[in-house]
């Protein structure tokens, strides 16, 4: 298949343009390396080669275009044709969309008009694209809840009388919604406002739309990554764009301490970056479904872990201090997370869980070992508050 990659040059994007490259399609990465050298850049602590030097290696061919530019998109779509579009082109830090009210406005103007310039394109140019977007778990926010979070769609009743005991309603109308959405930062409002996008233009002119809730990528090799020192995937762990579980990684190689924020009791949902990469592909592979005018919706997840156990398992592993800070961000303090996920039964992998595979947390810390001379203290605290 014909696959344009957006964000293709990221943390994500760049991986997933390997493997579906190494599965055989013809792949073209769309980025405006903006995370190398524009408003959000940020250092990686790998030596990622360069956009030239990538594609030498892989065979993949780079578009340096921004996916906000309505007449660019027009203009790539019309000339590609694609059967698949991925797009992962968006300002992907919370604590960074919380910063300033310069890059509140340029998260929301980043996404939001990316994500309709690429929905608007494939409506005009190529409309049977399959277009498949990577949202965020956090559009749902992090209740607990009895019931596991449905993958999107939930049944519901207005009106009617509810039994709290039997939990049998009576009466009402019964509808199938869009689970209620509860963002917890400027970033992951985007990504709601992204899916309301969806659910219009799969409504009116019936695209072939699948957005993926993803939850926090860890690890930094893939299978694909580890064929070439030139195919190194980047490695955030800043106070911005670093995830917990890999900040937590390099500050046990680098003598810590571990920085929880607030008690650690909040739970979250994990998935390694070749899961990632199996999950994208799943999601391409099953890409013929039937349309029905509402995009179709998958967690990506394979496991929730607790913050504060996280940590307390890696001090064990290491002897690193736990720190525990004010919480820089507004958020319950405890919470349980109990998610719905079918994608890894539909991609046919066996998903890679944290507690049997401890083998990979040390082949990160391996790689944090061999990039230690890019490593600067000095950016490891988040400057972001949601309480300003
Ligand atoms: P990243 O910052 O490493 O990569 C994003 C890429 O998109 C960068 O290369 C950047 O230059 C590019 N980009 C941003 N805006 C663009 C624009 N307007 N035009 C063209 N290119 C643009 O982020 P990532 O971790 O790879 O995340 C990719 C996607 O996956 C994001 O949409 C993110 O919300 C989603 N996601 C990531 C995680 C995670 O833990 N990393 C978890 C869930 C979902
Ligand atoms: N946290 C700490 N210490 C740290 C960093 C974070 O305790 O040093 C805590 C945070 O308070 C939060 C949790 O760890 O409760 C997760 O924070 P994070 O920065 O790892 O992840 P988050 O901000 O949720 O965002 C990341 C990605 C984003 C993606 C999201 C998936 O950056 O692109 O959408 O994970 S999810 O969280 O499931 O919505």
């Amino acid at each position: 298949m014909k696959i344009l990659v957006l964000g293709g040059d990221g943390f994500c994007g760049w991986p997933t343009a390997l493997h579906l490259k190494n599965a055989g399609h013809d792949v073209t990465i769309v980025d405006n390396l903006d995370r190398r050298e524009g408003k959000s850049q940020t250092k990686s602590l790998t030596n990622i080669a360069s956009p030239a030097a990538r594609t030498r290696q892989s065979a993949i061919g780079y578009l340096i275009a921004d996916v906000t530019r309505k007449y660019e998109m027009n203009h790539i779509l019309d000339e590609h044709s694609p059967d698949v579009v991925v797009h992962f082109a968006e300002q992907r830090s919370a604590p960074w969309s919380m910063l300033s009210s310069s890059s509140m406005l340029h998260t929301v103007q980043n996404n939001v008009m990316g994500t309709i310039a690429v929905l608007d394109a494939i409506r005009i140019k190529s409309p049977n694209t399959h277009l498949i977007h990577l949202g965020t778990m956090g559009v749902y926010g992090y209740n607990t809840t009895d019931d596991p979070i449905p993958e999107g769609y939930v049944e519901s009743t207005i009106g009617g009388t509810h039994d709290p005991d039997t939990k049998i309603t009576k009466g009402g109308t019964r509808l199938n919604i869009v689970y209620p959405p509860d963002p917890g930062s400027i970033y992951h409002m985007t990504k709601v406002m992204d899916h309301q996008m969806f659910q219009f233009y799969t409504k009116n002119w019936n695209l072939r739309i699948t957005d993926l809730h993803q939850g926090i990528v860890w690890g930094t090799q893939t299978e694909d990554t580890k064929e070439h020192p030139e195919l190194i995937n980047r490695f955030d762990y800043d106070g911005e764009f670093g995830t917990v579980l890999n900040r937590f990684l390099v500050q046990a190689v680098t003598g810590g301490p571990l920085t929880v924020y607030g008690t650690g009791g909040q739970t979250r949902a994990f998935i390694h970056i070749q899961d990632t990469v199996h999950c994208v592909k799943a999601a391409v592979d099953s890409g013929d479904f039937e349309l029905n005018r509402r995009p179709r919706i998958f967690n990506q997840v394979t496991e929730t872990h607790n913050i504060k156990t996280l940590a307390e398992m890696i001090s064990n592993r290491t002897g690193v201090k736990v720190d525990y800070q004010d919480n820089p961000r507004r958020e319950k303090a405890e919470n349980d997370l109990n998610v719905s996920t079918t994608l890894a039964e539909v991609g046919n992998f066996t998903p890679i869980r944290l507690m049997d595979n401890l083998g990979l947390l040390s082949e990160v810390q391996d790689v944090v070992r061999a990039n230690i001379d890019n490593f600067d203290p000095m950016v490891v605290k988040s400057n972001a508050s949601w309480h300003k």
